[in-house]
């Protein structure tokens, strides 16, 4: 895990929304060599006004949403890396399926290589998908609950959705030859090894259940009717519809497929819950996302000339069917307007009148999902800081 990032998240934010609304305009700002993007390892640029920097990752900034349609334009999808992205070239890649729960000629690894025109020639399908990292939010643990949790310090930036378009990873597995006993998927990515505090711990990967395999999980090579852009995974990716983001693997270059369950760093010592409570090799390993809110605003910035709210509300267990929203810390709620269906794996876009005075404010947004739950005040807190789902305490100043 990268090292608790201790900054105020509010501060630098605010200076830089001054800073770009007096050069007039958002584009005006330089993006030179060494700044955040090329330090990153991430290739898109970075401005400011999109993206707040988090190391080898960067956070949507969600004013930046303000105004945008149902989709995360690609310049604004937050990217979530545990090293640089990595070029690869499409003409050479092959995705690789091999291990025993394939048919395949005994004696070899039974593996069957997927070239890139292959996989465009496949039946495709197309999906609009959120995608958002287990710690999303994981710095309200600190602000909000005063927990101390280690880990990427993100705000609620860490979530996106796109339209995805790819094959069905079931059509690869059935065209592979999957055993009916096949029970675990290792997808693995091509970027770098990652390395822990001096530990290396491989590749990226996580394993995957075959029933999530074949239910609804795609192997896209489209992000909002571009190929993948690179740091989104080109050539492939997975893209596993409700489940923590680390389960989405990019520059996807082979999976594992096994008649044994499968473990790897991912499943085991991240991406469960630890803490008290907890046993000490922590809970199962994390698979839905849960209930989230955000208002498409600077976190503790100053607005001017607002009639509405704007947010969005989205959940891994279901369509959002309710928003409530408080513009007095909590004190009176209000209903907010639902925008269209929403799709249970994207987000529903919502909308309340809002004329405020000027002064300071604490806006708050809680959402029921299908099955009947609500955000909670509190967030259960564990040492990782995964899944911080409660009621968020947006702080706004209106002039
Ligand atoms: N190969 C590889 N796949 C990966 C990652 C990674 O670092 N390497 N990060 C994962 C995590 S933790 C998340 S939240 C999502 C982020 O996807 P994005 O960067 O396209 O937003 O990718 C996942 N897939
Ligand atoms: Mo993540």
């Amino acid at each position: 895990m990268t090292a608790p990032d201790t900054s105020a998240p509010g501060l630098p934010r605010r200076r830089l929304l001054q800073i770009t609304a007096g050069a007039g305009g958002a584009l005006a700002l330089p993006f030179a060599p060494g700044s955040a993007s090329a330090d990153s390892g991430i290739v898109k640029p970075l401005p400011p006004e999109l993206f707040v920097p988090r190391g080898t990752n960067a956070e949507t900034r969600w004013e930046a949403m303000a105004g945008q349609g149902y989709l995360t334009p690609i310049d604004r999808f937050f990217v979530r890396n545990h090293v640089a992205t990595p070029r690869i070239d499409a003409a050479t890649w092959r995705l690789r399926l091999w291990g025993d729960g394939l048919r395949g000629a005994p004696g070899e690894d039974r593996a069957v290589e997927f070239r890139y025109r292959d996989l465009l020639r496949l039946p495709s399908e197309t999906i609009t998908a959120r995608i958002e990292c287990t710690g999303n939010a994981r710095s309200l643990f600190t602000t909000q609950q005063g927990q101390k949790v280690s880990g990427t310090a993100w705000g609620l930036g860490a979530v996106g959705v796109a339209r995805w378009r790819g094959v069905r990873l079931s059509v690869l597995l059935e065209r592979a030859g999957i055993t009916p006993d096949a029970v675990d998927l290792l997808p693995r990515g091509l970027d770098a090894d990652y390395v822990d505090a001096g530990e290396n711990l491989g590749r990226v990967r996580r394993p995957l259940p075959v029933a999530k395999a074949r239910k609804d999980v795609l192997v896209a090579y489209e992000m909002n009717g571009r190929p993948l852009p690179p740091d989104h995974g080109f050539p492939a990716r997975l893209v596993v519809p409700d489940w923590v983001g680390i389960a989405s693997i990019k520059w996807l270059g082979d999976i594992q497929v096994s008649t044994t369950p499968l473990a790897s760093p991912w499943n085991t010592r991240y991406y469960r819950f630890f803490g008290p409570g907890y046993p000490p090799e922590g809970s199962a390993p994390l698979t839905r996302v849960n209930t989230k809110s955000t208002f498409e605003l600077p976190w503790d910035g100053e607005i001017s000339d607002i009639s509405a709210l704007h947010g969005r509300s989205w959940s891994g267990t279901g369509r959002i069917t309710a928003v409530s929203v408080s513009t007095d810390g909590g004190a009176s709620w209000r209903p907010a307007h639902l925008h269209g269906p929403g799709t249970a794996r994207a987000w529903t876009r919502w909308t309340l009148p809002w004329h405020p005075t000027p002064g300071r404010y604490e806006l708050l947004a809680r959402a029921t999902d299908e099955t009947g739950t609500a955000q909670p005040d509190v967030a259960p807190y564990n040492t990782l800081g995964y899944l911080f789902g409660a009621v968020a305490r947006h702080p706004i100043t209106v002039r």
